[in-house]
C-alpha cells in the first residue's frame, strides 16, 4: 500500500520547473568542489515531526491527515514505518533520526515499551536492509514522560535517574543494532526553574556521570557510535544547562568528555539563544566539535522554537559555508528538525516542506562553494588581520612580546592608522553571491 500515491519518485528538474513535486536546486548527483551534493549535504529525516505531529498548538485541537491511523498504537507505530521509509524513498533521502518513543508506544511500563522498540526496530531493520537507507541518530526523550518533571540526568530522584540510564541503555543497543553513525543527548528537562530548590553543581555532576556510563557501555558492547550533545537554551526547562555551543563545550571540557562527545547544532535553538546559526556552527568549529546539524528557522518575530522548515536562503548560505570550512559534516549530517505549520495539514505537505528545506539547502551550498572558490571571506580576513603581519605582529604572535616591550612600542607609536571596514559594502557583495 501506498501512502502517497499521487507522487512519484522526486527528481531535480531544474529552475524551471513547474512540478512542485520536483527539486528545483538539490540535484544529488551534481559535483560541488570534488563532492556530490548528496555526498556534501546528508540529508535526514526527523521521524517526531514527520510522523508523530499532529498540528495542535495550545491553542487547536489535532488538524494533521495522516493516514496512518489504526486501532492500536502498536498498529500505528507499524504503518508509520511503511509510510516514512515511503518518504525517505520519494525524496531519496538517504538518513533519518528518531526518539525511542517516536517510533514506539510507551505502553503501561518500562518492559513492555522496550518491547515495543524491539518489534519496532526489526521491522525498522528489515526496511534498512531492502532499501539502503541509514539510521544517523537516535535519541532517549528522557522529557515527556511524567517522571522526568524534574529532569533525567538532572532529576532529584535516583529512580527517576536509574529509568533515564535505562533508556540509555536501550538507545545505545539500537544504535548498535540499527549501525547508528551518532548518538544525540538532547536535554530538554535538564536545567532548573528556581535556584530556591536546585543544586546546580550536584545535577550537572550527575549528567556527567550519566554520560560517561553511556561511554563505558558502549565500549563494552562494542560499538560506539559518535556521541552528541544538543545544545538549547530554554524550552520546556526555564534555564537550559546546555545553554548554548560555548558552555556546553565549557561542560565537556569540565567532565573531560572531549573526546567522545562533539556537538549536534540547531538553527532555532542557536536564535532561542541570542546567536545566528553561524555563530553556533564557528564556536563548534573552533573546538573542533561540530558534530552534526538540525536544519530548521525560528520566527524571529514569534521568538519560540517554532522548528520551521529553512526556506532562508542567506541563512543556509552561511550556514553551508561553516560545513565546508568544517571540512564537511559527517559522520553528522543535515537533520530536518522541523515541522509543517499548522495550515500545511495534507499529508503531502511533508513532502513539500522537505522539498522546500532540501532545495534552499541547495542553494546555500552552491553559493557557499562560489564564496569559497573565490576565497571571498578569507580576503576580508586577511585584510582585515594585516597588521599581524607586520615586524610588531609577527612579533606579538611568535610569543616574543611582553607588557614591557608593548608598552615601550607604543609609547613611541601612539598615531595609529585605523582602517574602515566597509561592512555595508561587504554585505551588498555578499548578496551577489546568494542569487
Ligand atoms: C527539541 C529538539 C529535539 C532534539 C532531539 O527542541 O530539537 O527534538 O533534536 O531530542
Ligand atoms: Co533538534
Amino acid at each position: 500500500m501506498s501512502f502517497f500515491p499521487n507522487v512519484k519518485q522526486v527528481q531535480y528538474e531544474g529552475v524551471n520547473s513547474k512540478n512542485k513535486y520536483a527539486f528545483r536546486h538539490y540535484n544529488p548527483d551534481e559535483i560541488i568542489l570534488g563532492k556530490t551534493m548528496k555526498a556534501h549535504l546528508r540529508f535526514a529525516v526527523a521521524y517526531w515531526h514527520t510522523m508523530t505531529q499532529d498540528g495542535s498548538d495550545p491553542f487547536g485541537d489535532a488538524i494533521n491527515i495522516r493516514d496512518w491511523q489504526a486501532d492500536s498504537p502498536m498498529e500505528v507505530a507499524k504503518k508509520r514505518v511503511d509510510a516514512f521509509f515511503e518518504i525517505l524513498e520519494k525524496l531519496d533521502v538517504d538518513y533519518f533520526c528518531f526518539h525511542d518513543v517516536d517510533i514506539a508506544p510507551q505502553g503501561d511500563s518500562l518492559e513492555e515499551f522496550f518491547q515495543n522498540v524491539d518489534t519496532i526496530t526489526d521491522l525498522i531493520k528489515e526496511k534498512m536492509d531492502q532499501t539502503g537507507k541509514k539510521l544517523l541518530w537516535n535519541t532517549a526523550n528522557m522529557f515527556s514522560h511524567p517522571h522526568f518533571t524534574n529532569g533525567a540526568g538532572s532529576t532529584n530522584n535516583a529512580e527517576v535517574y536509574a529509568i533515564a540510564a535505562a533508556q540509555v541503555k536501550k538507545g545505545i543497543d539500537i544504535s548498535k543494532k540499527l549501525n547508528g553513525a551518532n548518538y544525540v543527548f538532547w536535554g530538554g528537562r535538564e536545567g532548573y526553574e528556581s535556584l530556591l530548590n536546585t543544586d546546580m553543581k550536584f545535577e550537572q555532576e550527575n549528567i556527567a556521570r550519566l554520560f560517561k556510563m553511556s561511554v563505558a557501555y558502549a565500549e563494552k558492547i562494542g560499538y560506539k557510535p559518535q556521541f552528541l550533545i544538543e545544545p538549547k537554551p530554554k524550552e520546556p526547562s526555564k534555564h537550559q544547562y546546555d545553554f548554548d555551543a560555548a558552555t556546553t563545550m565549557a561542560f565537556i571540557q569540565k567532565y573531560h568528555l572531549e573526546n567522545d562527545f562533539k556537538l549536534n547544532l540547531e538553527a532555532n535553538h542557536a536564535t532561542l539563544a541570542g546567536h545566528t546559526f553561524e555563530h553556533e556552527l564557528n564556536v563548534a568549529r573552533v573546538y573542533e566539535a561540530l558534530g552534526s546539524i538540525d536544519a530548521n528557522q525560528g520566527d524571529l518575530l514569534l521568538g519560540w522554537d517554532t522548528d520551521e522548515f529553512p526556506t532562508n536562503i542567506y541563512d543556509t548560505t552561511l550556514t553551508m559555508y561553516e560545513l565546508l570550512e568544517n571540512g564537511g559534516i559527517a559522520p553528522g549530517g543535515i537533520n530536518f528538525d522541523a515541522k509543517v505549520r499548522r495550515s500545511s495539514f495534507e499529508m503531502e505537505d511533508l513532502l513539500l516542506a522537505h522539498i522546500a528545506g532540501m532545495d534552499t539547502y541547495a542553494r546555500g551550498l552552491k553559493a557557499a562553494a562560489r564564496l569559497k572558490s573565490d576565497g571571498f571571506f578569507n580576503q576580508l580576513k586577511a585584510e582585515r588581520y594585516q597588521s599581524f603581519k607586520s615586524d610588531l605582529g609577527k612579533s606579538i604572535l611568535a610569543d616574543k612580546e611582553s607588557l614591557d616591550s608593548l608598552a615601550e612600542y607604543a609609547m613611541k607609536h601612539d598615531t595609529v592608522n585605523l582602517e574602515s571596514g566597509h561592512l555595508e559594502y561587504v554585505k551588498s557583495l555578499l548578496n551577489d553571491y546568494l542569487v
